[in-house]
């Protein structure tokens, strides 16, 4: 018997299932699964603008020599659906040889240990929780290897919740004008409601009314393609509901307690950290565009922002984690899109109240055509935001930009 390793990968469909599917497919008589590793999101590694990837570790028990268990590798992907043509090409599932007992094997067709254990995070980190204390043939650590991965960042733990519509697919990209851009494109060219595409950079990123969003890397630049189906008066709840789930998020995964400004800017210490862009052509899609100041220096935030700006890891003062911050928005976007479209607008407004930096306050609002100045006193069911004027009229204002006693607090 050798204790050998295998690493497990997919990156389309029913990605967890696959990796299910392949560990039964593995566990036969010869071939015996003793440990497995939790599963772990990353995103792709040498590639821009693929679907992220769920990994697993593997520890087996074999009396298989190393080529006849690279055949059962083969023949697993084989039988899951996998046609191998190019290297990075999609994958349904991907099985591959980590480390077969103290061997080393240096052949055309098979490396052991293999050729990216030593680099990758996605690999090192379940490697590292299956068998902790692990050393290589040569000797070195495991747990060395992973103090020195420079993208540690790019993993997380993957849990079964996070299965929703929206989400199923997400596609990272290193550098994009603006994910809206390519977003509503995709969504007219057809794409599944619930993709979500996101970028490590933008270089066109863009605001409301055309203004310009600064999105330099360390931020989470990312778009939602939603097919809501709902009258065009209520995609404004849809805004809602995502900048909710932006500040849940947050709270969820820092220390920090967001509130929300409207209609939809999220603010740590009364400084905007993210914005949105729903951009729509009712009834066919609505995208909704989230940026993330995460890991941005002030020194790369705009220096005369229209409104006070600031990032999460200035706030926190240490990096915050963009793949759990995703993993936490997209989740609880699932739960209150279903609700928007199920039960109605009362669950979203009362969260949003909650949260709510603008209610209570006097306010200026500029619209396109004037500036109404009272006291913000509620949202309506579409969203819109209600204003009792100082001569003590009612005004209903759709979209607008919020200025006034919500500044006043800000150093
Ligand atoms: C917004 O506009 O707040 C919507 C921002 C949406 C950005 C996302 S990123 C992913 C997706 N793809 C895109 O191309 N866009 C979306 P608005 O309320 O109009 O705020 C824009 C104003 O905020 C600008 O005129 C600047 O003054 C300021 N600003 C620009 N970049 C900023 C940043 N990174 N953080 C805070 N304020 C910023």
């Amino acid at each position: 018997m050798v204790r050998a390793f295998l690493g497990l990968g997919s990156n389309v469909g029913d990605r967890a299932g696959y990796l299910r599917e392949a560990v039964r497919g593995l566990d036969t008589p010869d071939l015996r699964v003793t440990g497995r590793s939790g599963v772990y999101e990353t995103v792709p590694w040498g590639v821009t603008g693929q679907a992220m990837y769920l990994n697993q570790v593997l520890a087996v028990e074999t009396t298989l020599s190393p080529k006849a268990l690279l055949g059962r590798c083969r023949a697993v992907e084989a039988a899951l659906g996998r046609v191998r043509r190019e290297r990075w090409d999609p994958r349904t599932v991907d099985v591959d040889i980590l480390l077969y007992g103290d061997s080393t094997i240096r052949e055309p067709d098979l490396t052991v240990p293999h050729a990216d254990l030593a680099r990758r995070a996605f690999v090192l980190v379940p490697l590292a929780e299956v068998a902790p204390g692990l050393r290589l043939p040569d000797g070195t650590a495991v747990d060395s290897l992973l103090a020195a991965s420079p993208d540690r960042g790019s993993v997380w733990r993957w849990d079964d919740a996070d299965a929703g519509t929206i989400g199923h697919e997400v596609r990272w990209y290193d550098t994009l004008p603006s994910t809206n851009e390519l977003a509503r494109r995709e969504a007219e060219a057809g794409a599944a409601e619930g993709t979500v595409i996101v970028a490590e950079q933008q270089t066109a990123g863009r605001g409301r009314l055309g203004r310009v969003w600064a999105s330099p890397p360390g931020g989470l630049w990312l778009s939602i393609i939603l097919r809501p189906n709902l009258a065009a008066a209520q995609t404004p709840l849809v805004g809602l509901a995502a900048s909710i789930a932006t500040a849940a998020a947050i709270e969820e995964t820092t220390a920090l307690h967001p509130r929300l400004k409207w209609p939809n800017d999220v603010l740590v210490g009364g400084r905007k950290v993210a914005g949105l862009l729903l951009e729509t052509r009712p009834p066919a899609w609505l995208v909704a565009g989230i940026g993330v100041n995460v890991n941005v220096a002030p020194e790369a935030l705009p220096s005369r922002p229209r409104y006070p700006a600031t990032s999460l890891a200035a706030a926190l003062g240490r990096s915050a984690d963009r793949g759990r911050l995703l993993r936490a928005l997209l989740r609880r976007l699932n739960r209150d899109y279903d609700e928007i479209r199920g039960r109605g607008a009362d669950g979203i407004l009362a969260q949003w109240r909650a949260r709510s930096e603008t209610l209570g306050r006097a306010v200026q609002v500029s619209t396109a055509s004037e500036t109404i100045e009272g006291l913000a006193y509620d949202v309506d069911e579409t969203g819109a935001l209600l204003v009792r004027t100082h001569g003590g009229a009612d005004r209903r204002i759709v979209a607008g930009d919020v200025t006034g006693e919500v500044e006043a607090g800000v150093p």
